[in-house]
């Protein structure tokens, strides 16, 4: 716990102290998507009061027609994000093309992916979700944005993070080169404060998160790998974890140490690379992960080298303690 309050916005202008040529802008835009989190905290804490959970079109009490809160949860993103001016434009996991900024409204220079409300299979059973979110710097001339600016690799981020709603509200996130800092919603003061500090996560966790219904569709080394970690040993067997919710697991291995595997499975020759997206799921978690001291691949490569091809990609994701993840690389060589 820090030993002063202090709220993301004044943590966010401190970062910005070490770049005494900044802007203000990517501040600005950092404080934009704390301001949208905030929204949809509100929302999904109010969503087993309000009948705002079913399907797209159902009309609430008030007669409103009510959006179902995944749907909620990006519109508000995007309607921030577009009136901030500093943002040109956007991808989200809803959407199959990007989105740019309405003519009538200021552009800006960064690009922001986000996957509004991740685990939303979760929603209605009160186990937490989360927004997680990719910032870049627009890489091509068009002042107005387009889909190649989306395909950078992950290293190229300036900053990368995520918000879990669950039994507080959270968001974390790092600029890269400045540590992992984690704020906690105070919801009296409607205010984001300061609890996580400079977050590491410990070099080897006792943890493994992955849906083991599937294995009957894993590949070999990744059988393998998993029987080692229940296989009595030094330090082992692993305890399992496996929420079903991408930012609730990442977030529990992050701060007690630990591995999230969605790797590659034989399910779907459509779909061989797994289930979760480069752009707004893997690379910003893989961000937040290394900055943390922790690794993320997809068994043979860095995730945050990949060179995304479309915007929509998917690609198989391991990350977590160093040396777990360490071992995980090894069994894909087939050295172990
Ligand atoms: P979503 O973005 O449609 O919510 O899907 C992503 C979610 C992740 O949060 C989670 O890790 C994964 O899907 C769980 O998938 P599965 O049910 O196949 O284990
Ligand atoms: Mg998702």
């Amino acid at each position: 716990m820090a030993d002063r309050i202090v709220t993301i916005e004044s943590h966010i202008y401190e970062q910005q102290r070490r770049f005494p040529e900044s802007t203000g802008e990517f501040s600005g835009l950092l404080c934009d998507i704390a301001l949208a989190t905030k929204v949809i905290s509100l929302e999904v804490n109010r969503a087993g009061l309000v009948d705002i959970l079913g399907g797209t079109g159902t009309i609430n009490i008030q007669g409103e027609r009510v959006r179902r809160l995944d749907v909620f949860a990006r519109d508000i993103m995007i309607d921030i994000l577009q009136r901030s001016g500093k943002v040109c434009a956007i991808a989200t996991e809803e959407d199959a093309d990007i989105i740019q900024v309405p003519r009538d409204l200021p552009n800006g220079h960064y690009i922001v992916s986000f996957d509004p409300l991740d685990g939303s299979s979760n929603i209605d059973v009160n186990v937490s979700i989360g927004t997680i979110f990719s910032i870049h710097y627009k890489s091509g001339s068009d002042e107005n944005g387009t889909e190649s600016d989306f395909l950078q690799p992950g290293v190229k981020q300036i900053c990368a993070g995520y918000v879990v709603y669950g039994s507080s509200t959270i968001m974390v996130y790092t600029d890269g080169s400045g540590g992992v800092h984690g704020f906690t919603l105070d919801p009296s003061l409607g205010e984001f404060l300061l609890s996580h500090p400079d977050i590491k996560i410990p070099e080897r966790g006792r943890i493994y998160s992955i849906n083991e219904g599937y294995e009957c569709w894993w590949k070999e080394h990744t059988r393998r790998y998993i029987e080692y970690v229940k296989s009595e040993g030094d330090g082992r067997p692993y305890t399992s974890r496996y929420i079903g919710s991408l930012v609730s697991d990442f977030h529990r291995n992050l701060l007690y140490g630990g591995i999230f595997l969605y790797p590659e499975d034989t399910r779907d020759p459509k779909r061989p690379h797994g289930k979760l997206r480069l752009l707004y799921e893997a690379a910003p978690l893989a961000l937040v992960v290394e900055a943390a001291g922790g690794k993320a691949t997809t068994g043979t490569e860095r995730i945050l080298d990949l060179e995304p091809d479309e915007l929509h990609q998917r690609v198989p994701l391991i990350l977590g303690s160093r040396l777990d993840v360490e071992d995980y690389e090894a069994f894909c060589r087939g050295e172990r």
